[in-house]
């Protein structure tokens, strides 16, 4: 594993790369700020992004369920009976009664959920276990970003990935790339996978869903600063900071970045980071495809766009590769 050594005039401290002491570190010492969007899911994060799906101007999750349960018998027809289902980021909240009713339709042989955090992940299948006795459930813990193998010796026929939630719109075109290659060598030539998108849309609704009355996405945002001060031992002034919600054109991405009010300086540990007044850290991207840009996305990394199923105003997308 790869470490930094952080060298002062009396001590020599490790950080492990790659952990949220490092990211924060590296992020906070570059020209432009930065933090990768992972670390936005703490409990507390975690608990206001359930609660952001149920903001009125937040219409992803809502539209996403209202296409599976709309068109679920050609979903179901497209997996194929007896499928082996690949569910990548599956522990990240709590599974939706209409993901459950969609598992139920899709009549699988086996659900193997996938997520980096073990203690969501047995949550989640204990919880589908009790629905699907005759279920076989393999949960992997292990950050889908890296390379990992499935569970050998699986039961069932064909192999369908399933990425919903619009989660490949936080990944640049190239880990969305690569993580497509992935999906690929996990399901085989014979295998499938179902993926959610955003569609881009006209930009006052894409940012009112990131910047919602309520101000919940706010406080989600802002938690990371929060989980600085408590776990990295921080002094963020939350009051000296807002949210803000911003349309990338050549990126075609929302991005969320947290804004300083004044020139300040942080301290993080034992180092500080100054702030011009205006600056920012940037801490998500959300991309936004059209139809075209997403099958041309799937047709360089191995697939062919065989499905699309849609909302009646072409809000969000479900692509079904082969
Ligand atoms: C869970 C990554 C799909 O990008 O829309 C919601 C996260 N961030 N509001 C998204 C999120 C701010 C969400 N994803």
């Amino acid at each position: 594993m790869t470490k930094i050594n952080v060298i002062t005039n009396k001590n020599t401290f490790t950080i492990k790369h790659g952990s949220f002491q490092s990211d924060v570190m590296s992020g906070l010492s570059g020209l432009k700020k930065t933090l990768p969007c992972r670390w936005l899911y703490d409990n507390l994060g975690s608990e206001l992004f359930e609660e952001i799906t149920r903001v009125p101007e937040y219409y992803p999750t809502r539209t996403e369920t209202i296409i599976l349960q709309t068109y679920i018998r050609e979903i179901a027809d497209f997996a194929g009976r007896n499928a082996i289902l690949v569910e990548y980021g599956a522990g990240a909240g709590i599974k939706t009664e209409t993901l459950i009713a969609a598992l139920q339709s899709l009549a699988l042989d086996c659900y193997i959920p996938v997520d980096i955090a073990g203690e969501f992940l047995e949550e989640t299948a204990s919880r589908i276990q009790g629905k699907f006795p005759h279920l076989s459930i393999k949960p992997v813990v292990s950050d889908f970003m890296t390379d990992f193998a499935l569970p050998p010796n699986l039961l069932g026929t064909r192999r369908v990935a399933f990425f919903p939630g619009s989660t490949i719109g936080n990944l640049s075109p190239k880990q969305a790339g690569d993580f497509l290659r992935r999906m690929r060598n996990h399901v085989g030539p014979e295998g499938a996978a179902i993926i959610g998108f955003d569609l881009k849309k006209d930009v006052e609704t894409m940012i009112s869903a990131y910047d919602d009355k309520a101000g919940i996405t706010s406080k989600f945002n802002l938690n990371l600063l929060t989980r600085i001060n408590r776990e990295l031992e921080g002094n963020f002034e939350l009051s000296r900071f807002k949210h803000s919600a911003r349309w990338n054109e050549e990126e075609s991405a929302i991005e969320m970045h947290i804004v300083s009010l004044e020139e300040q300086i942080a301290t993080v540990g034992m180092f500080n980071f100054h702030f011009r007044a205006g600056e920012t850290i940037h801490t998500e991207s959300s991309r936004k495809y059209d139809v075209k840009g997403f099958e041309m996305l799937a047709n360089a990394n191995g697939w062919k766009m065989d499905h699309i199923w849609r909302d009646s105003d072409n809000k969000f997308g479900i692509a079904g590769l082969r």
